[in-house]
């Protein structure tokens, strides 16, 4: 496949309602999108970081510059066998996962088209149709929290995650457990806790979760794994996770029994695909994480949650819970039993409105080979 050009894209796009973390508020989500042009067919891609470097040290910004300084270049003009050849190409820029994802995911849908294949099939995937739970993000009061899950539970979502941070956490907890004594009830801190919590985090272990997602330190594997000799929950860690061999360390170390694979966090379908593998190789579970992705982004998530392995709910989710409209045709909808049906058409599966793109777009900067 030889790349031709890459055109990057920043959208802004107002989420339907606030959606709050313990790092921070988003309601106006830059959107960094990625249309690369191969020999007669275009890819789509979503660079997922955010608008500051708080989830983890990326940004939209920052990721735009280190595409257009450095992976851009050396993949522009360039012919490359297989997607999965990317990473390779990039192993002397360290850390940007994100950016490198939006180059690799995009040339994976190219590589999907030209076989005429869907792109979960191209990745290995054996699901037709995957489980879905959602994430909620922090609310102001525990009967304003029960609202929303009762919209959720009602739709029939598998799993429902509530964001916690101290202060607000036992009493949500002991709230949505009391209300339904039987869902698939998860609780992720995005790292807002120390060791120091360690007795207060074992408090949830009267409400069997499913899972406690990153408690501690974003960038602290090992922390995790002395607070899980501390605690029943079980842990999942989403941000300590951006390649391959921070999973052999979680699961070495035992600091965790699941796994929250996100594509933009890991540096794309090559690298998730080996997560999921590894993990499943060492009967650890792990599932799709999101991050409030429009739908291309959202498409490539699905595809991810299709391979083997992805045996709990993700946080993929429809369209509608976060968009008024979204850029796809058609758009996510999750079934009354809280599955997606997964696409069968070649590449994404979904069309991309560049009627909507134009219109919402920002910033544009095109990159042809010299
Ligand atoms: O930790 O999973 C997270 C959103 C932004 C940053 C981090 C996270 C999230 C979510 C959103 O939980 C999940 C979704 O996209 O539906
Ligand atoms: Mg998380």
């Amino acid at each position: 496949m030889r790349v031709d050009s890459i055109t990057l894209r920043k959208l802004n796009m107002r989420l339907k309602a606030p959606f709050e973390t313990s790092f921070g508020t988003t309601h106006d989500r830059p959107i960094l999108l990625v249309e690369l042009e191969s020999e007669g067919l275009t890819g789509w891609s979503e660079v997922t970081s955010g608008e500051g470097p708080f989830f983890n040290s990326e940004s939209v910004d920052i990721s735009w510059l280190v595409l257009r300084e450095f992976l851009i270049p050396l993949v522009v003009g360039r012919r490359i066998a297989h997607a999965s050849d990317v990473p390779q190409l990039f192993a002397s820029i360290r850390g940007h996962e994100m950016a490198r994802a939006g180059i690799e995911t995009a040339l994976w849908d190219v590589e999907a088209q030209r076989q005429g294949l869907p792109l979960w099939k191209l990745l290995g995937g054996t699901q037709p149709e995957i489980p879905c739970g959602v994430s909620l993000g922090l609310q102001d009061s525990p009967e304003r929290l029960l609202e929303k899950v009762a919209v959720e539970v009602t739709a029939g979502y598998q799993r429902i995650k509530i964001k916690i941070k101290p202060g607000k956490d036992l009493t949500y907890i002991a709230a949505v457990r009391k209300a339904y004594p039987h869902i698939r009830l998860s609780v992720d801190a995005n790292s807002a806790y120390t060791l120091g919590d360690a007795e207060h985090l074992r408090s949830f272990d009267d409400y069997y979760l499913l899972m406690m997602e990153q408690p501690l330190w974003w960038d602290d594997i090992y922390a995790h794994s002395k607070l899980q000799k501390q605690i029943k929950t079980v842990l999942c860690l989403d941000e300590s996770i951006a390649h391959l061999r921070d999973a052999q360390t979680a699961l070495e170390l035992g600091a965790c029994g699941i796994i929250n694979i996100k594509l933009g966090r890991v540096g794309g379908h090559t690298s998730a695909r080996d997560i999921a593998a590894y993990s499943l190789s060492k009967q650890v579970p792990v599932w799709c994480g999101g991050m409030l992705e429009c739908g291309i982004g959202r498409a490539h998530n699905i595809a991810v949650s299709t391979l083997p392995g992805y045996s709990l709910p993700g946080d993929v989710s429809a369209s509608a819970r976060y968009w008024v409209t979204d850029v796809i045709e058609p758009e996510v909808t999750v079934t009354p039993q809280g599955t997606i049906r997964v696409p069968e058409s070649p590449g994404l599966g979904y069309h991309v409105r560049r009627d909507l793109v134009e219109r919402w777009t920002v910033e544009k900067q095109t990159f042809r080979a010299s």
